[in-house]
Order: C-alpha cells, then sequence, then structure tokens
C-alpha cells in the first residue's frame, strides 16, 4: 500500500524531472529555478548599509544592486578578515551618487552569481580615511558560510573603522 503510493509519488516526481530537461535541454539542466535578487546599497534616510545584508543565491541567479541615497560602492573585499580592502580583478560596481529624496531611476545594476561560493562586499566610499562607510560596518556577503558570518564580517570593518579614527557610536 504505502510502497505504491511511494512508486507513484516517485513516478510522478521523474515525470516532472523529464519535463524540466525537454523544457531547458538535457545540457542545461539545473534543479534551481533561476531567481532574481535584490539589494538596496543605502536608503533614503543616507544609512550605510546594504539591505539585505546577506543572502544565499544560487549559480545563474542575479543580484540587482540598488542604489539609493549619498554615493556608494559595492565593491568586493579581500576575504572575511580584509573586509575593507579591494579585491585585485574582483567586482566593483564602481559609485553612484544619488541626489537627496530621489525614488525613481535608481542606478540598478545585476551581478551574475556563478557559484555557491561566498562573495565578501563593502561600500569603499572614503576609503583609508575616516569617513570610510566600510569602516562603520557598510558591508554585505552572498552565500555565507554560516549563521553568524555577517556579525563576524561586520566586526572586522569596524575594526579596520577604528585603526582609521572613524568616529565612534556610543
Ligand atoms: C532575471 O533577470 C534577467 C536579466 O535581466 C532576465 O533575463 C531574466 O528573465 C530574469 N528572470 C526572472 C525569473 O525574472
Ligand atoms: C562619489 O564618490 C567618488 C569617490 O569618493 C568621487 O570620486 C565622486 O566625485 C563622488 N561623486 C559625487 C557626485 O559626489
Ligand atoms: C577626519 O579626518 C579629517 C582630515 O582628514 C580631520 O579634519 C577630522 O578632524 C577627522 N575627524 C575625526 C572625527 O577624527
Ligand atoms: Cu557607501
Amino acid at each position: 500500500m504505502y510502497f505504491s503510493t511511494l512508486l507513484v509519488v516517485a513516478a510522478s516526481a521523474l515525470a516532472v524531472n523529464a519535463a524540466a530537461v525537454v523544457e531547458r535541454g538535457f545540457w542545461h539542466y539545473n534543479p534551481h529555478k533561476q531567481v532574481n535578487h535584490t539589494v538596496t546599497v543605502g536608503d533614503l534616510n543616507g544609512d550605510l548599509m546594504f539591505n539585505p545584508p546577506t543572502l544565499s543565491a544560487n549559480p545563474g541567479d542575479y543580484v540587482f544592486y540598488v542604489f539609493k541615497q549619498k554615493n556608494h560602492s559595492t565593491t568586493q573585499s579581500e576575504s572575511l578578515f580584509q573586509p575593507c580592502t579591494n579585491k585585485a580583478g574582483g567586482i566593483d560596481l564602481g559609485f553612484h551618487p544619488v541626489a537627496p529624496g530621489q525614488t525613481d531611476n535608481l542606478p540598478t545594476i545585476p551581478v551574475l552569481i556563478k557559484d555557491k561560493f561566498p562573495l565578501y562586499f563593502h561600500c569603499r566610499q572614503g576609503e583609508n580615511t575616516n569617513a570610510s562607510h566600510c569602516g562603520q560596518g557598510m558591508v554585505h556577503i552572498v552565500n555565507p558560510l554560516f549563521d553568524g558570518e555577517f556579525n563576524i564580517f561586520q566586526q572586522e570593518a569596524l575594526a579596520v573603522g577604528r585603526q582609521l579614527g572613524v568616529p565612534q557610536k556610543h
């Protein structure tokens, strides 16, 4: 009884997968549905943050970075422990100034996700100065390795900020 039910379930799962293979072409078969994610860089209030701070994406997904108020970048970091160092040859979406109050036609740039390895990002505005956005905790991870990794990454960024003499919030 159970066994035959299982057979029916298994057979229909196979049929669905087979249909997906036919539809997409065998060599392009990917069990994940392609998803476009959106991350805002800064916000209307001028906060120094990426929202969401972390997300999980699959190969073939895009992350669309939408730039808001101030003048931020989205720049790949050297590593978890060097959050405010720009990775040589890494992803860098450049600076995108957005005027106070602007809510339409925000600069939006897609990044294609190629694998499940973590991508560490920061904003390099004010880099190596006491106005560093990274040094004020403006960091972001795509595909973090574990819960709590963002917190470690952000603490590392704030430590860089202290070294640079970023005014501390109390
Ligand atoms: C995601 O964005 C890409 C690039 O703009 C587009 O080709 C694709 O159709 C979008 N996918 C979905 C599921 O909307
Ligand atoms: C945005 O920031 C970059 C880097 O600090 C700077 O070169 C550029 O002039 C700024 N743009 C505006 C419009 O403030
Ligand atoms: C930040 O650096 C500038 C000069 O680069 C200096 O004038 C300013 O006093 C510094 N601010 C703080 C809070 O240290
Ligand atoms: Cu910034």
